[in-house]
């Protein structure tokens, strides 16, 4: 499907120096250099409501890490998936009596356009999981022949992944064996399940159902693909094996990130699926994470029909790191409004402080871990000063412009 219209992005002088993320699976910060282009898979969204802060917060943090690349002289292929068919769309779409194909259109119309609003660099490839059902399929299909997927002998026609075929199954998220069962049950896996040989394996095609959309799986039989096999085959498809980044908020390490990876590995035998598992932390609102189920949400668009400037909304999700969970409030909303302002200002003067030391103390702090609050510091210390008359480089404001375009996505 199309992904949305980017803007330009403006080329600086000199480059960023290595990416260093942190990578899940082995806790630790690690340096992300990517022989010859970079590969990234980021998980996109379920269109079954508006995008909300959260989602704004994860595709800004994953945006930043393409903006570091391209700044390293890296080219960047971007993978981004749309769930255009899943339980929760379903049931949206019959609670309220709607199409479901109509409500996932929409909703990802209002995605392309709240994305567009914040300046993030569009995918390259902007992929829903029903054009990629032949291929899901075919991997389905693939697991089963290998002896690592079996389909449940209770007449409906669900295959499931063996857990028991990944023998380093665990190792991304690092979790005990009873908080799997619990996180699987809590986020759209069924541990309870009869007939399963393991409580932990998950979907891989669910059966045809009366009442529910259903595609040819050929020995499959009719059905649809399971979520974690989705992003697995839509990864592999696009970017081939060992990516360097898989993305997505830190509520999809386990199962979905975990399974992914499971499946991709088991498919093409070569392991990591990639070289960094990385996951941006919950937004939340009065005290729990920002989520569709429970309501509690701030939409993109809602925010923007008031007339908020999308700028101060990056800004506000900027501030604080990109891995710590944090408040969605006014007040963040408000600082960014104020930080924003101060930054036109300052960027409007005739002159100030040195552009280059500014742009390596940018570059340096996001390199390290997108370490975007420091960045953000450094940019008001020169906007203090320049607003304060010091520094007499006239072509500082032009630079520190076009410094957090390209690196932050700010414009001023
Ligand atoms: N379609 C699946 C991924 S394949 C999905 O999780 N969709 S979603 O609409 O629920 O979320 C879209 C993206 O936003 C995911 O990367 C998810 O981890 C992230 N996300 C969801 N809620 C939040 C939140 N409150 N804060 C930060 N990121 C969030
Ligand atoms: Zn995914």
């Amino acid at each position: 499907m199309d992904a949305w219209v980017g803007h330009e992005v403006p080329s600086l002088p000199g480059t960023s120096p290595a990416l260093r993320l942190y990578d899940s699976a082995r806790r630790g910060v690690f340096e992300s250099a990517p022989s010859g282009p970079a590969t990234m898979y980021v998980c996109g969204i379920t269109p079954y409501d508006a995008t909300h802060l959260g989602h704004a917060a994860t595709m800004i943090t994953f945006d930043l890490v393409q903006r570091l690349w391209r700044d390293a002289g890296h080219p960047v292929t971007y993978v981004q998936n749309v769930t255009d068919i899943d339980d929760p769309l379903l049931e949206r779409a019959s609670r309220d009596g709607e199409d479901w194909l109509v409500l996932a259109m929409r909703e990802t119309a209002l995605f392309r356009e709240d994305m567009e609003a914040l300046r993030i660099i569009p995918p390259a490839h902007y992929v829903g999981a029903v054009e990629s059902i032949p291929r899901i399929a075919g991997h389905v299909r693939d697991l089963i022949a290998a002896g690592c997927a079996y389909t449940l002998e209770d007449g409906t026609g669900d295959v499931y992944f063996k857990v028991a075929s990944a023998p380093d199954f665990g190792y991304e998220s690092h979790l005990s064996r009873d908080e799997m069962v619990a996180l699987s049950a809590e986020r759209g896996g069924d541990p309870e399940r009869a007939g399963k040989l393991d409580p932990l394996d998950p979907l891989l095609w669910r059966g045809a159902r009366d009442g529910e959309p259903a595609w040819d799986g050929g020995d499959l039989g009719p059905g649809r693909p399971g979520w974690h096999i989705e992003c697995a085959t839509i990864a592999l498809t696009l970017l081939g094996t060992t990516i360097d980044v898989q993305g997505g908020g830190n509520d999809l390490l386990y199962p979905h990130h975990e399974c992914s990876a499971a499946h991709a590995e088991t498919l093409t035998g070569d392991r990591p699926f990639a070289r960094h598992f990385v996951h941006a932390g919950m937004i939340g609102l009065d005290g729990a994470k920002m989520s569709k189920s429970k309501g509690n949400l701030v939409f993109v668009s809602r925010l923007r029909g008031d007339g908020v400037d999308p700028m101060a909304v990056r800004l506000g999700l900027l501030a604080g790191h990109y891995r710590s969970d944090r408040e969605w409030t006014d007040d963040v909303l408000k600082t960014g409004h104020q930080r924003l302002a101060r930054w036109r200002t300052a960027a409007s003067s005739a002159s100030g402080p040195s552009g280059e030391g500014f742009l390596s103390a940018v570059r340096e702090a996001l390199a390290d871990d997108l370490d975007a609050p420091s960045a953000l510091a450094v940019v008001d210390a020169w906007s203090e000063a320049a607003m304060a008359g010091a520094g007499d480089d006239p072509a500082a404001p032009a630079l520190m412009a076009r410094t957090v375009d390209a690196l932050l996505g700010i414009r001023l």
